[in-house]
């Protein structure tokens, strides 16, 4: 029997809701989330099966105007994504276009198209979040977003519901060439276990932590130790950049890096299924967005400058 198994990345302003639609698709929880922009850091893989087809759905960070060194990786690491597509989704928050045609996103969105222009590889628009949203508002979008690039078609979804997300997922179905499975046919997910465990408890801090905070800090696991009775020790660093940072991460009495330990431990149990003794540490350290290790832990490019 022929197969086919190809790459479908997706792409978008920061918060579009790129990470919840790739885990819609999978149909399992890939990607962090968060209503934070820039949750995404980097290239995150999730693979679906749909009938003999395998599809890697490729999550990217969110393009837009970079400004630090971690940001440029961020983004070049999300066209990266893109170049090597089988197929693209353009993913745009519907719901904050509506409201504001001159948001933050509404802009990146606009450079996106522009960065798009010449790019080959056939292309879906995906307007996300509809629910709670007046059809009629989404026709003009549609309409003005569809003429900015060549879409070979357009997708109303709700990422969160799941409205709309088995139509995306044909089209793509449709668009894969042909080929060997890149992976196991029952595997979703394709992150080492310490990365995915330093993601987890990193979806909890921008969860939890506001202003600069999560965009200070990083996630580390140090140690993952499997004990004899079936149960793992995970050791987490979280670095901050300044005394001040880790005095919040804490809260008062330890109370907040408590609660992040414990929302992040019962995500491990659940995903790991096992029981997790989860150890959280803060450090300060001033530079570690400028460490080489850092990218090479998350699989990013270290830019120049
Ligand atoms: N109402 C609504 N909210 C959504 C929908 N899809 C995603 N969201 C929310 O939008 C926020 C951002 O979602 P993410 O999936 O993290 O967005 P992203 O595009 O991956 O963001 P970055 O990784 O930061 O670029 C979260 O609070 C989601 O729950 C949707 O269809 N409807
Ligand atoms: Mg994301």
């Amino acid at each position: 029997m022929t197969t086919r198994c190809g790459f479908c990345a997706v792409i978008g302003a920061p918060n579009a809701g790129k990470s919840t639609l790739t885990n819609a698709l999978v149909g399992s929880k890939v990607a962090i989330v968060s209503p934070k922009v820039q949750t995404t850091r980097m290239i995150v893989k999730g693979v679906a099966m749909m009938g003999g087809t395998q599809i890697v759905f490729v999550d990217t960070p969110g393009i837009f105007r970079p400004r630090r060194r971690l940001d440029r990786a961020m983004v070049g690491a999300a066209w990266l994504g893109a170049e090597d597509a089988d197929a693209i989704l353009l993913l745009v928050d519907a719901a904050d276009l509506a409201a504001n045609p001159n948001s933050p996103a509404a802009r990146d969105t606009a450079a996106i198209l522009e960065g798009l222009k010449d790019n080959e590889t056939r292309k879906a628009l995906v307007l996300n979040k509809i629910d709670g949203m007046k059809r009629e508002t989404l026709l003009p979008l549609t309409e003005k977003l569809h003429s900015q690039a060549s879409f070979e078609d357009v997708f109303l979804v709700s990422a969160l519901s799941g409205d709309g997300v088995k139509d995306v997922a044909e089209w793509v179905n449709a668009r894969m060439p042909e080929g060997p499975f890149l992976y196991p046919e029952d595997q979703a997910a394709d992150m080492p276990m310490r990365l995915l465990a330093a993601e987890i408890t990193r979806e909890k801090i921008y969860h939890r932590l506001h202003d600069e905070l999560p965009y200070a800090s990083a996630v580390e696991t140090e140690k993952w130790e499997e004990r004899k009775d079936g149960s793992v020790r995970i050791e987490q660093v979280i670095y901050v950049q300044r005394e001040g940072q880790k005095a919040i991460a804490l809260g008062k009495g330890g109370q907040t890096i408590k609660t992040i330990g414990k929302l992040a431990r019962e995500e491990m149990e659940q995903l790991f299924d096992r029981r997790v003794h989860l150890f959280l540490f803060v450090k300060v350290n001033e530079n570690w967005a400028e460490s080489r290790e850092y990218y090479e832990q998350m699989g990013l490019e270290y830019p120049k400058e």
